[in-house]
């Protein structure tokens, strides 16, 4: 007979009937080094940061781990976003401003985060953050570069040929452990290597040479009774050994970072999930096959994975319980009727601890945003630059660490998101190729967007300004001809359908703007006039600033120059002097190579605009996004079982 493939399926009258053999076939053992998702063997891990942010700023600045710190952001607004587990004991919680949390705990450090500052070309840690919501943006630099520290290292400690990591969010990653614990299984117990009883891969295999297997300081997920008096089957040895690759994992990042992290080990990502939180900080907890029934029956559907927002409210409105153990009394058929069918399946797999989706491998960063809201709002086109200035340093500094410098990744495409009153509206450009990118081509791109935006009506005030790049590819080599400058393929069919309609009476600028225009030296020259149908509704929006002027944007920007003089010129600030200059439009460079690749560029827009006459920049109008709320597996009061070997079991020897 063959085992049920879902964990919590009908495994105890398997084991009754076939008392001297294994629930596994050979077939489950060899699927295991093939990541087959739906193997019952199959081992993964979930490994999340304690208090993730507060223990970057404790190793930062050598803070005691038994002091109580917070990671502030703001005063009120935010307030306190990450708590270490010392000042959690205090009764401090993310809900509490500073002035609550020292009330509860007069010793606690209060950390700002560090924020990129109007002016300043990097983020810093200051003592005034706190008071300058208005000028400061938060920068999770720091953080960022801890997070990529401890993956580094997990993927270190993991063999090379046979790891599977996802990172999940800043402080999370999932392992697919089950390729290396088959290797691990075959060495150790070599009677699996021999090929299956007569060539049959659905033959069961030996039961494990064992009735116990010692979890060492795991947290143990009870067993219901019939699982207690059962010995262990390969689910349980393979399930170990993927809790003995985690604790070495967590042992390095401990001695070598500093940094104490909790995990679940279990056959799937949902469970070992809320295996990860179940024991927080600095434990693990082992969720077994037979224990997943017990597991989940004390959880509430909304603390699952991708329950937390609308899905969840629905279910519970719909089904009038949260209690997962109410919801397995829910027939199939009566979830696909309420739900839908693939919602109906997917909630009726997950309240039984079902989940075969895969660990993606593949961790790369696939945008970058840098945001600010403003309270209060901003007013002005010279305000949005600055901050327009500030996120290009920002995404420029992430993309330096992502290898754009040596060309091992570059994004193609840049959008900026624009929020007034109600409309978000935004903008996205291709990020042209050809020239090494820098902090300057962002903003002046940046800068050219929201010149479109502002084209397109009101602006002013503006709530929330944010700026990304998105659509990264790998290897792009620095020199690839003018064929690289031109934007083709779906860049151009994206240009083609969401190219801004002229507005009607915009094709004849008016005296303001056609005055512009003649001794407009400024950022429209960096991108061709004839590549923008609409240059002239920039000066005709009526836009103005405070002063009652027209907005200038770009007046005095080339591209290559530090775009941010033109604005620190309208403060009375002057130019750096350099010695190459464009013919074209009087850009500025240090090297003869960088105005030859600069010219090359002239040259292909030009091509680029007598081929298609369109311009280079986009539109939509986007509604904003609903992130989904972090959701955090409160985990029910079962304790687990520490250290204890189980009931009958004595030390697995292994080969
Ligand atoms: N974070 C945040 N705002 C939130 C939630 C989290 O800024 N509402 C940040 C700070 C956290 C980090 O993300 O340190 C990781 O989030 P976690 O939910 O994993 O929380 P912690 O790591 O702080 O605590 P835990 O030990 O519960 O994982
Ligand atoms: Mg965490």
């Amino acid at each position: 007979m063959s085992p049920s493939p879902m964990p919590g399926g009908s495994s105890s009258a398997i084991h009754g009937t076939a008392a001297q053999r294994s629930r596994f076939t050979y077939r489950h053992l060899s699927q295991l080094a093939s990541y087959q998702t739906t193997n019952p063997l199959r081992v993964i891990a979930h490994i999340d940061l304690d208090a993730f942010y507060a223990q970057c700023e404790m190793v930062r600045l050598g803070v005691p781990e038994d002091k109580p710190l917070a990671v502030q952001q703001w005063y009120a607004m935010q307030g306190l976003i990450a708590i270490n587990y010392p000042a959690r004991e205090a009764g401090i919680g993310r809900h509490c401003n500073v002035t609550e949390a020292k009330k509860l705990c007069p010793s606690l450090i209060a950390q700002h985060v560090a924020t990129w500052r109007e002016g300043d070309d990097k983020w810093a840690y200051r003592d005034d953050a706190a008071a300058n919501i208005a000028k400061d943006k938060v920068s999770l630099d720091p953080y960022r570069l801890q997070s990529r520290k401890i993956l580094s290292l997990i993927k270190e400690t993991l063999p090379p040929g046979l790891q599977r990591v996802e990172k999940a969010s800043i402080d999370e990653v999932y392992l697919d452990l089950s390729a290396q614990v088959h290797s691990t299984l075959i060495e150790r117990f070599p009677e699996l290597a021999s090929p299956p009883p007569y060539d049959d891969s659905t033959e069961a295999l030996p039961l494990p040479p064992t009735s116990a297997l010692d979890w060492q300081a795991d947290a143990l997920v009870d067993l219901d009774e019939e699982g207690e008096s059962a010995d262990p089957d390969w689910d349980d040895v393979a399930i170990l050994v993927g809790s003995e690759v985690v604790r070495e994992i967590r042992q390095r990042i401990r001695r070598d970072l500093g940094y104490t992290c909790s995990a679940g080990i279990a056959n799937n990502k949902l469970l070992s999930k809320l295996g990860s939180a179940f024991k927080k900080p600095n434990r693990q907890t082992v969720i077994r096959n037979r224990a997943v029934a017990m597991f989940l029956g004390d959880f509430r559907i909304t603390k699952m994975r991708n329950l937390g927002g609308k899905l969840g409210e629905q279910v519970v409105s719909i089904f009038g319980t949260d209690a997962v153990k109410n919801l397995l009394d829910v027939p199939l058929e009566q979830m696909k009727q309420k739900l839908g069918d693939e919602t109906g399946l997917w909630v009726y797999n997950t309240v039984r601890g079902i989940d075969t989706s895969e660990v993606n491998s593949r961790t790369q960063i696939k945008s970058m945003l840098s945001a600010k809201s403003f309270r209060p709002f901003i007013q002005t086109s010279e305000q949005a630059f600055k901050w327009l200035k500030i996120f290009a340093a920002d995404i420029y500094a992430r993309l330096v660490e992502e290898g754009v410098l040596e060309n091992k990744r570059r994004p193609r495409t840049i959008t900026l998101h624009h929020r007034h009153s109600s409309q978000t509206h935004s903008r996205q450009a291709p990020i042209p190729l050809g020239q090494k990118l820098s902090q300057e081509i962002l903003f002046n791109l940046a800068v050219e967007l929201l010149r479109q935006i502002m084209a397109h009506g009101s602006v002013w005030p503006c709530a929330n300004l944010s700026l990304s790049v998105g659509g990264f590819e790998d290897g792009i080599k620095g020199n690839m001809g003018i064929s690289s400058f031109l934007v083709k393929g779906e860049d151009a069919e994206a240009l083609r359908y969401t190219t801004p309609e002229p507005r009607r009476g915009s094709t004849e600028p008016d005296q303001t703007s056609r005055k512009r225009r003649a001794d407009d030296g400024g950022i429209k020259r960096f991108f061709s006039k004839r590549s923008f149908t609409d240059d002239s509704r920039a000066w005709e929006s009526g836009d103005r600033d405070r002063s009652g002027s027209p907005i200038q944007v770009g007046d005095e920007h080339s591209c290559c120059r530090d775009p941010w003089q033109s604005v620190l010129e309208n403060h009375g600030v002057g130019l750096s002097s350099t010695s190459l200059v464009c013919s074209r439009c009087n850009c500025c460079f240090a090297t003869s190579q960088d105005l030859q690749s600069h010219e090359d560029w002239h040259m292909a827009k030009d091509l680029q605009d007598k081929e298609r006459g369109t311009p280079a920049f986009a539109e939509r109008t986007v509604a904003p996004r609903t992130l989904n709320p972090k959701e955090r597996s409160a985990g029910s009061s079962r304790r687990g079982r520490g250290g204890k070997a189980e009931r009958g079991q004595s030390k697995l020897k292994f080969a």
